[in-house]
């Protein structure tokens, strides 16, 4: 194992975060290899993502400025279905950014149980403080060379990061319109035109139904329960709902500016004032401050200061914003605070360190791969309707959603306790979810 990691290392020094990814899921798979040593080879060629595509984006701005970004998209694992994954919109994004993404999408997609391979793209542009017009001319652009590489069979992006139903609209008219078709060939996608109910609000709600399903195994749970959620983006808003809606208390949300912290709790009505404020305005958090009374708002300072949203006195933790946004000392003020639980909404944003304080303080943690899947999961609904040519109520959709989370949950649980740790949410998600694929793999024959 050390050695598949040392390879992966030496051949793309610069690649820090999808070297992270990888180590923690090598990590944990030791005993699974000793039981089926075969699988060792599946484990050589997973780390290597099946194909790489990187190309380029001109597009001009508002005054006729050219601009030139960089798209990628990773497809990196089929054994059992479609590339599957979102395409993220960000100035930090690069090979390593979506290798790790890509990466984890593998095991994720595995754990829903659904037939869907992983994959991830994006690129480097960065949709903030664009006009409208701009970001349309752009995601042009894009699928003016990603189409050729994409179908409803053989890879079906989705939103993450700076990519939402407005970016999702006009990728999807470009390729109906360039591979003369109307296919289910990205998920996310606006309910007029082939979008499934709840698909916005999976991610926070799946997220919050695998917590609640921690929670329970100490016989506890989300009512009167203070949260501390990170980010205000599409995954911290449904989260805050759901956390609502089980009689929680949120009172903190952020934004790459700083954090608001509102002892009273962000109640419905403020939530819905910060989604309006995000998915229409196009704002920023600290105005919340501005807005209410009794609300502090903390600027974010770069590293090594440590990000005080962390150290506020919480029973439960969601961070739902990005990668490495939890270290290992701010892992440390949650724990000093007497944080219960910690369940990641985004994708691997505590660090190798952070997951460790956790865990050895007995703190419950869930793994991105785990508990923010219930927004593929759905992309995996918003698929089967789009072949089946039908639409699920909303509560129809709600109901598989929440019946996923809870397989998952169960199934991390037990695959964690079958191979002598158990509570330990970690290596039963990557253990479950390799399994799939490295079963699927080996029945294909190494390719
Ligand atoms: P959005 O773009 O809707 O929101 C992202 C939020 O995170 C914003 O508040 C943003 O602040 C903040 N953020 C982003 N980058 C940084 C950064 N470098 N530093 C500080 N804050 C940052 O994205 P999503 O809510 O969709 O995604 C959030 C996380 O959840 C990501 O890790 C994503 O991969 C993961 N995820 C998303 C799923 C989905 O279905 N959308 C599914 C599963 C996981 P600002 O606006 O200031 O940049
Ligand atoms: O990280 C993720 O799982 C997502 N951004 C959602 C991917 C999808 O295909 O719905």
């Amino acid at each position: 194992m050390k050695s598949v990691y040392e390879r992966v290392k030496a051949r793309d020094p610069d690649q820090p975060e999808f070297h992270q990814a990888v180590e923690e899921v090598l990590d944990s798979l030791g005993p699974v290899i000793e039981d089926n040593p075969e699988f060792m080879d599946v484990v050589k060629g997973m780390v290597e993502p099946e194909r790489v595509i990187q190309f380029r984006i001109p597009w001009y701005d508002d005054d006729g400025n050219l601009h030139v970004n960089r798209g990628f998209r990773v497809q990196f694992n089929s054994a059992i279905g479609p590339y599957k994954g979102g395409l993220r919109f960000h100035p930090s994004v690069n090979l390593s950014i979506l290798k790790f993404l890509g990466f984890e999408q593998v095991f994720k997609n595995s754990l829903t149980g659904l037939p869907m391979g992983g994959g991830k793209g994006g690129s480097d542009f960065d949709p903030k403080g664009k006009s409208d017009s701009e970001v349309m001319r752009f995601c042009q652009s894009f699928m003016s060379e990603l189409w050729r590489h994409i179908g409803a069979d053989l890879d079906v992006p989705a939103g993450d990061i700076g990519v939402g139903g407005r970016e999702i609209g006009y990728l999807f008219g470009m390729y109906r319109k360039l591979a003369n078709e109307f296919t289910g060939v990205l998920t996310g996608k606006g309910l007029p035109y082939g979008g499934s109910l709840i698909r916005p609000e999976a991610t926070g709600y799946g997220l919050v139904y695998f917590a609640r399903e921690m929670l329970a195994t100490k016989d506890k749970s989300f009512d009167g329960a203070t949260v501390a959620i990170s980010g205000s983006g599409n995954v911290a808003q449904f989260a805050c709902e759901k956390v609502l809606d089980l009689g929680g208390k949120p009172v903190t949300m952020s934004d790459s500016s700083g954090y608001i912290y509102d002892e009273a709790g962000i109640d419905r009505d403020k939530l819905a004032w910060i989604m309006d404020l995000k998915n229409n305005r196009r704002g920023r958090i600290k105005e919340y401050s501005e807005n209410f009374d009794g609300v502090d708002f903390t600027e974010s300072k770069p590293e090594p200061n440590l990000n005080q949203l962390w150290a506020t006195n919480v029973d439960v933790a969601l961070p739902c914003a990005t990668q490495n946004e939890v270290n290992g000392d701010e892992a440390k003020m949650l724990v000093d605070s007497g944080v219960m639980a910690v369940a990641e909404g985004a994708n691997m944003p505590c660090t190798p360190e952070a997951v460790e304080v956790f865990l050895e303080n007995g703190v419950l943690f869930a793994p991105g791969k785990a508990s923010n899947a219930g927004g593929v999961a759905t992309s995996g609904l918003e698929m089967s309707q789009n072949s089946l040519r039908m639409s699920w109520s909303r509560d129809e959709v709600d109901q598989k959603l929440e019946g996923i989370m809870v397989n998952i949950h169960k199934n991390a649980y037990n695959t964690a306790d079958r191979y002598g740790m158990p509570g330990n949410y970690v290596a039963g998600a990557n253990i479950a979810g390799f399994l799939k694929v490295a079963e699927a793999t080996m029945a294909q024959g190494i390719l």
